[in-house]
């Protein structure tokens, strides 16, 4: 048999590689979830892991050390930009004192795929970049509604009288309709909520079960308002020194294959949720007409406002690029 010399040069393996040959060593990256492991929140992510160090052997590997148990929620964007994880699953509620700008992503009426073509996804990286030092991967979440979770029922858009579990995602719109506001990571909504010392919780369509809040959750106010956005980010030194044009490409064909299911599965598991509160006996406060409209615009306006406030310079061009798509 006649072998090729470069055929014949792969035969004898890495000992006579030429540099026509080289190739890099596997790399590994560290990763972590704002979210509890197996959580509706992680696991867009965990999938990504699964498929990455899957078709990725020999290339890239991720070695996911798990969720708020080994970092709390609010320490993760500042681990991404120091570099001590190269890659995490975040929501920017948890990193708005690194980016605050990033309060405007749950504003966002145009898809993640949207964002791609119209320059937001771009404007947003560049924006990941230079304040958290980090490269904005992915976004899952899209389509997925918050929602105003209540042990007492509620008659009208007012919130006067009510203490509400918040992040920085539900802030500025609870804060308008004269809420009091508590903030603490997911971990604590249950023990709050067990102790009395919260009437209610904001927190997306799906995921209540996870942690057991059903137990004391007697309503969810409709309409849902904002979408959720769970990022996946890389240290961007990671990302442009540590892995090579090939390992990028592999991290970012499996993270947008991700993007894309998501939108489809969330509509699924979002009916499946109501369902599923509905059966656990969470009554709908469903506001309607005018109240609805209230309601909503509340949210958008008072959350609008807010970004502009806290990232002045950039509200505008988030507000042009991130609404006015048509769904
Ligand atoms: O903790 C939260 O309520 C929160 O901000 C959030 C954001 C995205 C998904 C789930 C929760």
């Amino acid at each position: 048999m006649k072998f090729k010399p470069l055929a014949l040069a792969l035969l004898l393996g890495a000992a006579t590689a030429s540099p026509l040959l080289a190739q890099a060593a596997e790399v590994t990256l560290r990763a972590v979830s704002s979210f509890q492991e197996g959580t509706s929140f992680s696991r867009a992510f965990e999938t990504f892991v699964k498929r990455v160090n899957e078709e990725g052997k020999g290339l890239v590997k991720i070695n996911y050390i798990g969720g708020p148990k080994v970092m709390p929620p609010f320490e993760v964007g500042n681990a991404v930009k120091n570099g001590v994880v190269d890659m995490a699953n975040v929501t920017s509620a948890f990193y708005t004192s690194l980016l605050p700008a990033a309060d405007g992503l749950k504003l966002a009426e145009c898809s993640i795929q949207q964002q791609r073509k119209n320059g937001a996804w771009a404007y947003i990286n560049k924006l990941h970049n230079e304040k958290l030092n980090a490269y904005y991967l992915a976004r899952t979440g899209d389509g997925v509604p918050f929602h105003l979770y209540l042990t007492k029922p509620l008659a009208k858009p007012d919130l006067h009288g009510y203490t509400i579990r918040v992040t920085p995602v539900y802030r500025a719109f609870f804060a308008a309709l004269g809420a009091n506001l508590v903030q603490t990571p997911p971990g604590e909504v249950y023990t709050a909520l067990e102790r009395g010392v919260i009437d209610g919780y904001g927190w997306p369509i799906q995921g209540i079960f996870d942690l057991g809040w059903q137990d004391k959750t007697k309503y969810r106010v409709d309409p849902g308002f904002y979408t959720v956005e769970v990022n996946f980010l890389v240290n961007l030194d990671t990302w442009n020194k540590k892995l090579d044009d090939k390992q990028r490409a592999l991290l970012q064909r499996i993270a947008t294959d991700i993007e894309a299911t998501n939108v489809a599965d969330n509509a699924k598991i979002n009916a499946e949720e109501r369902k599923r509160q509905a059966d656990a006996g969470i009554k709908t406060v469903a506001l309607e007409g005018e109240q609805r409209t209230q309601w909503l615009d509340t949210a958008r306006d008072a959350g609008w406002a807010y970004v502009k406030q806290i990232a002045p310079q950039q509200a505008d061009e988030m507000r042009k690029l991130l609404t006015g798509c048509d769904r």
